[in-house]
């Protein structure tokens, strides 16, 4: 395996992992204030899984050699990368169906192309990983849907949703293409199968008539259909606060670095009682 093949798809798998942490954080937030009891179990569930997505992804890293501690390591010290999008606060029950309808959507379109990505660990565990992400994302537009359909009062608090997480949506995808400088190197390995902008439009497409489905509107006076290449083009993204949010200047930067960094503290006693068990089998096992 080349070098540079193994250097790349570490920093695509764990920057993968850490956003699947990260991301429980945001909807982590709601899920004493749920609606109600089976709103309250739905979002458990997905949050559950986010955390299974994560140890998945941490484990196909591993099999390319590097310590999972050092992966947490450079996740705590701030030194790695994870998905812009868990930088933004959750500020209403709508935000969750928010998330679901558009960050789950996004990533399933993003990670059913990775499904086919070069490395067999990291394809396989993208398998699993978008069936349950289907279903999050379904259980999203449910929730939105069900809002936008409600009191005046629901519909709005749905459509300042979709309001404030379109166009972070939309970054999810990186850069434009001219901008990227990992993508040509991916694309020649099959490491990562489509270009960030192809893939961001294969997403607005499928999610302007969903938004039209729920009767909401995208946040977006210049979004318009263009008949000549059959697509839906948007307004230019501002990819200054893509930078800025990259960069550690986002809304919730601090406070995501903040909690992980309490959850890994507080965590500690698991991982040695963890250990112990462990430790303690082995000996059980091993001839006397
Ligand atoms: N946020 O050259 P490119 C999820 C960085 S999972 C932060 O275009 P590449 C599930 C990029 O790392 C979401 N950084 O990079 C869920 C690079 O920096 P570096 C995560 C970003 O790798 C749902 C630099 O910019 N999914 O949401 C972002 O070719 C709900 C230049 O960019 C994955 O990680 C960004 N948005 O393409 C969980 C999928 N975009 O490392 C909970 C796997 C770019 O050189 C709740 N990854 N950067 O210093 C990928 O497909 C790719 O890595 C891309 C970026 C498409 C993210």
């Amino acid at each position: 395996m080349p070098e540079r093949y193994r250097k790349q798809l570490v920093r695509m798998i764990s920057q993968h992992a850490h956003s699947e942490i990260v991301g429980m954080l945001p909807e982590g937030n709601w899920i004493t204030r749920a609606p109600s009891l089976k709103r309250k179990v739905g979002l458990l569930a997905k949050v559950q899984d986010e955390a299974g997505h994560g140890l998945y992804l941490y484990a196909a890293a591993e099999t390319l050699g590097v310590d999972r501690q050092e992966l947490v390591d450079a996740l705590l010290s701030g030194a790695a990368k994870y998905s812009s999008i868990f930088n933004y606060p959750t500020l209403s029950w709508a935000d969750i169906g928010a998330i679901g309808w558009l960050v789950d959507g996004a990533a399933i379109i993003n990670q059913t192309t990775l499904a086919k990505t070069s490395y067999g660990p990291y394809a396989r565990a993208m398998l699993r990983i978008c069936g349950e992400e289907n279903f999050h994302k379904r259980q999203g537009f449910e929730i939105l849907a069900t809002l936008s359909a409600g009191t005046p009062e629901q519909h709005a608090m749905a459509q300042d949703a979709v309001d404030r997480w379109w166009w972070p949506t939309l970054m999810m995808f990186g850069p434009p293409d001219e901008e990227s400088p990992n993508t040509a190197e991916l694309m020649r390995w099959n490491v990562k199968p489509k270009p960030n902008d192809e893939l961001r439009s294969r997403f607005i497409d499928l999610a302007v008539p969903q938004a039209q489905a729920m009767g909401l509107t995208l946040p977006d006076p210049e979004l318009r259909f263009d008949e000549e290449s059959g697509h839906w083009r948007t307004g230019g993204i501002d990819w200054e606060e893509f930078r800025r949010v990259i960069r550690g200047g986002g809304p919730m930067n601090r406070e995501r670095l903040a909690a992980r960094r309490r959850a890994h503290e507080e965590g500690r006693w698991v991982r040695q009682a963890a250990e112990a068990y462990a430790a303690k089998r082995a000996a059980a096992k091993a001839p006397r």
